[in-house]
């Protein structure tokens, strides 16, 4: 059973449901990234069977097995995905030196546009500064369910966000966020190990819900990443959706938004 303290709370959830991510700096210590580099320097982490507990994919004495067995990395796993998650895919996503182009803006593997999500972390296990790339990503994008590269015509977005960080750094994002590699102007090799789960439980409050009242998550749900216009509303109504499903409240409103779609006015007047 996994300690309370180390469970994401409400407030973190609220930020996931609206920008599609959660960062943490610099979670990973040291040891261990310069572990994990080593192994994919050597191409030594092995790839599990899609659909096998996560748990039985890599061994505790494993550098990459010890990481997703770091209490804090199973708190964040436990909030969004439950106990025991399934694994999907990995992938070390290298960069070379001296590669001026960017890659095309994609979401990965989009043929699930059920409310239930998997989570990808995006664990960087070298400092990424912002001339060797970092993953660039588009916070909010995560409820526009393209197929794969159809948004590749882009260039860049307002309020993009380059994962510029520190060794150790981890993001994890929802499965549906827009994403992209960014040229590497160094004369190092770039990498980005992604490691994707499935959900084995219905995913209702997961996390610590001790805050599920806190008077910000409207707020929260309220953010305009100013990339989608005045479509701010259509996201709000989305995540409205998402956070109901999350807390198994199908009442939960922010305002009037949902409000205004379950007025039901053709209902019939009765004679009095
Ligand atoms: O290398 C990266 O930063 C991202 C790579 C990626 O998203 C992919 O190949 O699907
Ligand atoms: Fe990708």
């Amino acid at each position: 059973m996994i300690d309370k303290k180390y469970l994401l709370d409400s407030k973190q959830i609220a930020n996931f449901v609206a920008d599609g991510y959660l960062r943490f700096d610099q979670l990973v210590p040291q040891e261990l990234n310069e572990a994990v580099h080593a192994e994919m320097d050597d191409h030594r982490i092995g790839r599990g069977t899609a659909g096998a507990p996560l748990s039985e994919v890599w061994s505790e004495s494993s550098p990459i097995g010890t990481v997703f067995r770091l209490p804090e990395i199973q708190g964040i796993i436990h909030s969004l995905v439950g106990p025991e998650p399934l694994y999907d895919h990995h992938a070390v996503h290298i960069v070379n030196a001296g590669n001026e182009k960017g890659q095309i803006w994609h979401a990965d593997a989009i043929i699930d546009t059920r409310l239930h999500f998997d989570i990808q972390f995006f664990y960087f296990a070298h400092d990424t500064p912002r001339e060797m790339g970092g993953t660039m990503i588009l916070p909010g994008s995560h409820y526009r369910r393209i197929c794969e590269t159809d948004i590749a015509r882009y260039q860049n977005f307002l309020e993009q966000m380059p994962v510029v960080c520190k060794a150790g750094t981890i993001l994890v994002v929802h499965h549906g966020i827009w994403h992209c590699a960014q040229p590497n102007l160094t004369d190092r090799t770039r990498y980005m190990f992604k490691l994707r789960l499935n959900p084995t439980v219905r995913q209702m409050c997961l996390w610590n819900i001790d805050d599920i009242d806190d008077p910000s998550i409207p707020g929260i749900l309220s953010k305009n990443h100013k990339w989608y216009g005045n479509d701010v509303r259509l996201e709000i109504v989305n995540r409205i959706k998402f956070w109901r499903f999350l807390v198994g409240d199908d009442k939960f409103d922010v305002g009037y938004w949902m409000g205004r779609l379950e007025n039901l006015p053709e209902n019939v007047l009765r004679a009095a």
